[in-house]
């Protein structure tokens, strides 16, 4: 912690904020004491909230047409790791990072750790790309990967999974994501059948490659880059493959993984309810996996993910879910993106605590529509950034996170010893 960002800086940066902020945090402390909701059993909730950070996120993502790389971006997973420690030593609620295989391959994995570790820096759910080819080979997972007709191709694939677990159990990881872009173009194309078969098949095979501790995650998404079906489609799917697998297998929810006005908080009660939510990640979109920051578009559908989930934790239903965030950022520096983004999730979070539950199913089972709604909507309008922001500055981190990035000038500085990436080609990452 704090090699990435001097902690002297972001204390005198504090030293100017705190009085405002005490002053702001008495009031909501009040404020909430008239409907007996302490403060500070919130804020410490928020101290020890986490969610993990992609690797692929801090670099300039790109849409199908163009990308338009950022100054001083990074090259490497080891340059990515020092802009995820500047994220985290200023926000401190993204102590782990979420990695890509073979995006983010080195020799040596145990230096990589080494690296990450003198920064804070752990790890999160690993990933899997099957998604584009890669190695000198003629097996190309152009027309699917773990679901190929091609039985060699689906063992390719396969190796690419067991390479990543080895990667993560290096690196300290407790879990594999897999999500594959198989699927069709055109009516007819794949046999829907088979290909489901052989993707329970491939996994099956990953799936007994699992240390005893981890878990896999299934991550399911309806279209993109295969247009007409994909294989692995929707949340019944992806728990049914769940389900087939065992016990460590879970189900992922990637909340641009829909299709416009799905109810996602539903999918995450009904999964909750089955016993096979394993995992976030967090973005937002307007029209379908757009990878726009968590909370830039429908921050009240966030906010009510976060309801289900305080709700499940409140009647002991929640097991152990993993907080990621997926984005791409086109437009914006990746580092401001993330810890705009981190503290949106800490927000919503933050909302879903004030419900008083208890009172939330008297309404219903009275119903009492409008009360419900009006209960969710005052946890919602209620302003609750000084007790993130309190929370932050008692773990030792910034009060104000993006004001302070932005007196650093670190990606100019950085431009002067990173190698600039030059092109316009496309691509999501
Ligand atoms: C996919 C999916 C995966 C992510 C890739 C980069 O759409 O969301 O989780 O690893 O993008
Ligand atoms: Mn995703
Ligand atoms: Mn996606």
């Amino acid at each position: 912690m704090f090699k990435a960002v001097d902690k002297e800086i972001i204390n005198n940066h504090n030293l100017k904020l705190i009085s405002d902020l005490n002053s702001d945090f008495d009031h909501l402390r009040k404020k909430l004491e008239r409907n007996k909701v302490n403060i500070n059993d919130i804020k410490n909730k928020i101290k020890n909230f986490q969610v993990a950070v992609p690797t692929w996120g801090v670099g300039t993502g790109g849409t199908r047409f163009a990308r338009f790389p950022g100054i001083g971006e990074p090259q490497n997973i080891y340059e990515k790791i020092e802009d995820c420690a500047v994220i985290n030593d200023l926000v401190g609620i993204t102590q782990k990072v979420s990695p890509h295989f073979p995006w983010d391959n080195v020799s040596d994995f145990k230096e990589l750790k080494e690296f990450s570790d003198s920064f804070g820096i752990g790890y999160d759910v690993v990933n899997s790309n099957t998604f584009q080819d890669q190695g000198e080979d003629n097996l190309s997972f152009k027309y699917g990967s773990l679901t190929n007709a091609d039985q060699s191709v689906r063992e390719k694939a396969i190796q690419v999974n067991k390479e990543a677990i080895e990667a993560g159990m290096t690196l300290g990881s407790k879990g594999l994501t897999v999500w594959v872009g198989d699927g069709g173009n055109f009516p007819g194309q794949i046999s829907f059948s088979k290909s489901l078969e052989r993707y329970i098949e491939s996994m099956k095979k990953i799936y007994s490659n699992l240390p005893e501790d981890w878990k896999v995650y299934l991550e399911h998404k309806p279209y993109e880059p295969a247009f007409y079906s994909t294989v692995i489609s929707d949340w019944g799917t992806s728990y049914i493959c769940a389900k087939e697998l065992g016990e460590k297998a879970m189900c992922l929810v990637d909340l641009g993984h829909h299709l416009p006005n799905t109810n996602i908080e539903m999918i995450v009660s009904r999964l909750i309810d089955l016993n096979k939510l394993g995992g976030f990640h967090f973005n937002d979109s307007k029209f379908g996996d757009d990878d726009l920051d968590a909370g830039s578009i429908n921050p009240f559908e966030l906010f009510l993910i976060f309801n289900e989930l305080t709700l499940a934790n409140k009647n002991g239903k929640l097991k152990e879910i993993s907080y990621m965030m997926d984005q791409s950022h086109n437009v914006t520096d990746p580092i401001e993106s993330l810890i705009l983004s981190s503290n949106e999730i800490a927000l919503c979070f933050t909302k879903s605590l004030l419900v008083d539950f208890d009172l939330l199913s008297e309404l219903q089972d009275a119903n009492d529509t409008i009360g419900s709604l009006q209960l969710l909507k005052t946890a919602f309008n209620t302003d609750v950034n000084p007790i993130v922001s309190m929370a932050r500055y008692e773990n030792s981190n910034a009060i104000d996170p993006i004001s302070i990035y932005r007196s650093l000038n670190y990606k100019q500085n950085k431009s002067k010893v990173r190698t600039s990436s030059k092109g316009s080609s496309s691509g999501i990452v």
